[in-house]
């Protein structure tokens, strides 16, 4: 199987973040706290993200997770909110504020145009379990995987993309149970829900999700971002639409006659568009 030759593409405090080849690795990590996200994790997811969103040689992105647990060696990919850093109306960082903004993360992974493999070696709960779902594609450690939904134990709750549109993935009453009842599900059991898209021996699931998107990294560009953009657009109501057009003006600008209508207006001249280009 291919092996990643990772660099550091930066140092951060709560995440790791690498590259290798066209792929980013952005990884949870704080191990000892299941990796839960704080405002200053959630800075940080946000700010590698964008970068591997601008980096025009990368074509996958992989949310993984260091661990297992120093603690406990216990592994996880991540358990939500840090609620120990959570106050009366959000989560407080060091300058004092409180926010939600795990829901950025949530929206440049949704609307970014490459491919986001969510990569779950243990836990991953409430927020965790909503990134996962948020993201293309989710691969889960066959041993330690585990999917769980805390947030009506905790009354922090993912009203969108955790639960609506993991809904529409895995059906209403399954959905439903999960947020209900807040069971615990095997890797197996979430990719016989339609969740996860495979479930690998846990010392191959890093090779396996690299192995995966180098394969991604051969196909056309263009196909996978638009097709990405496609699938979302139906769920994402006029956002899904206005991310998906801007991609067709993108693809209407390299066209002759976007450059006769631009050179035509620069050149103060009447468009010639030509007679035959009504195409069917
Ligand atoms: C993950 C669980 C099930 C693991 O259980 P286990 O293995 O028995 O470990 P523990 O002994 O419980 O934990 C080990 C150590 O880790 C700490 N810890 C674990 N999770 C968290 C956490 N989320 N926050 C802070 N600390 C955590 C433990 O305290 C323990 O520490 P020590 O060793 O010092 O005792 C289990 O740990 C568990 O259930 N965790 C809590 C899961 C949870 O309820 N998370 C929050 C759920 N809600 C959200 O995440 C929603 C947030 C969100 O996405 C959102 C939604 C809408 C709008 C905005 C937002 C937003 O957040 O911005």
């Amino acid at each position: 199987m291919m092996k990643a030759n990772w660099t550091t593409v930066k140092e951060y405090q709560d995440i790791t973040y690498k590259k290798c080849e066209g792929v980013a690795r952005i990884a949870f990590n704080r191990p000892e706290v299941r990796n839960a996200f704080r405002p200053q994790t959630t800075m940080e997811l946000y700010d590698a993200f964008y970068d591997a969103q601008e980096d025009t040689s990368i074509g996958v992105v992989l949310l993984s997770a260091e661990g297992p647990s120093p603690k406990d060696g216990v592994y996880s990919f991540c358990s939500g909110g840090d609620q120990k850093a959570r106050g009366h109306k959000g989560y407080v960082g060091t300058d004092g504020y409180h926010r939600l903004n795990i829901l950025e993360v949530q929206r440049l992974i949704r609307f970014m145009p490459k491919v986001v493999i969510a990569v779950v070696p243990g836990w991953a709960v409430g927020g965790g379990h909503s990134l996962h779902v948020v993201c293309d594609l989710t691969l889960a450690s066959e041993e330690h995987a585990i999917f769980k939904q805390t947030d009506a134990d905790v009354t922090s709750f993912d009203g969108g993309y955790g639960s609506a549109y993991l809904a529409k993935m895995v059906g209403q009453k399954k959905a439903r149970e999960i947020f209900f009842l807040g069971r615990n599900y095997s890797a197996k059991e979430a990719w016989e829900m339609g969740m996860v898209n495979a479930v690998i021996p846990h010392a191959e699931l890093e090779d396996t999700a690299y192995q995966w998107a180098r394969e991604i990294l051969e196909k056309s560009p263009t196909s996978i971002k638009m097709l990405k953009f496609a699938m979302n657009l139906t769920d994402d109501g006029m956002v899904g639409q206005q991310v998906f057009a801007g991609e067709a003006t993108r693809l209407a600008y390299m066209t002759d006659e976007a450059k006769e209508g631009r050179d035509a207006f620069l050149e103060k001249r009447k468009p010639n568009f030509g007679k035959d280009n009504w195409i069917p």
